[in-house]
C-alpha cells in the first residue's frame, strides 16, 4: 500500500517542448516537495487512454490522447505532507490557463486549455491509481 502523501505529476509534452519542465520541477522543489521518481517518457497510447479513462466519453478525448502522446513528457512522483496531491493542484492552478491566477504554473506559463503544461492527481485515490499505472514498482 503506497503512502497517500505521494502524488503523480506529469510535465506534459508542451512543457518539455518549451523547455519549461525544469521550471515546473523547481517550483515543486521550492515548495518543499521531494522527488521520488522522475522519468522522461513518451507516453504510449494505451497508457494515455487508461490514464484519461474518466474522459473517454468526452468530445475532446481524442485530442487529449493525441496531445499527451505526441512527444516526451517528464513523469514524476513527488512526496510531501498529507494531501500532497492538493498542494500540487494549488501550485498548478485551474485547468484553463485563461482562468489560472498569476503565481500558478498555468497562470504564469500557459494560454491554451489542452496544452496546460502539467497534470497532477486530483485526489488521494487518483494518486494511488496513477502511481500504479506509471511506476508499478513503487506501488
Ligand atoms: P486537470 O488537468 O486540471 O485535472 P481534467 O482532469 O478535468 O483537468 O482534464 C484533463 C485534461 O483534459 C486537462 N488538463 C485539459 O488538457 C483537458 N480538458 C479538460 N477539459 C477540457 C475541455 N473542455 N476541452 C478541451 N480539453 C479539456
Amino acid at each position: 500500500m503506497p503512502a497517500v502523501n505521494r502524488t503523480l505529476v506529469i510535465c506534459k509534452p508542451d512543457a518539455v517542448e518549451r523547455g519549461l519542465a525544469g521550471e515546473v520541477v523547481a517550483r515543486l522543489e521550492r515548495k518543499g516537495l521531494r522527488l521520488v521518481a522522475v522519468e522522461l517518457r513518451r507516453i504510449d497510447r494505451d497508457t494515455a487512454r487508461r490514464h484519461y479513462a474518466e474522459h473517454q466519453e468526452r468530445p475532446f478525448f481524442g485530442d487529449l490522447v493525441g496531445f499527451i502522446t505526441r512527444s516526451p513528457s517528464l513523469v514524476l512522483v513527488v512526496e510531501g505532507p498529507d494531501e500532497t496531491w492538493r498542494i500540487v493542484r494549488t501550485l498548478m492552478g485551474p485547468t484553463n490557463p485563461a482562468e489560472a491566477p498569476p503565481g500558478t504554473i498555468r497562470g504564469d506559463l500557459g494560454t491554451v486549455l489542452t496544452e496546460n503544461l502539467v497534470h497532477g492527481s486530483d485526489s488521494a485515490a487518483s494518486a494511488q491509481r496513477e502511481i500504479e499505472l506509471f511506476f508499478p514498482a513503487l506501488a
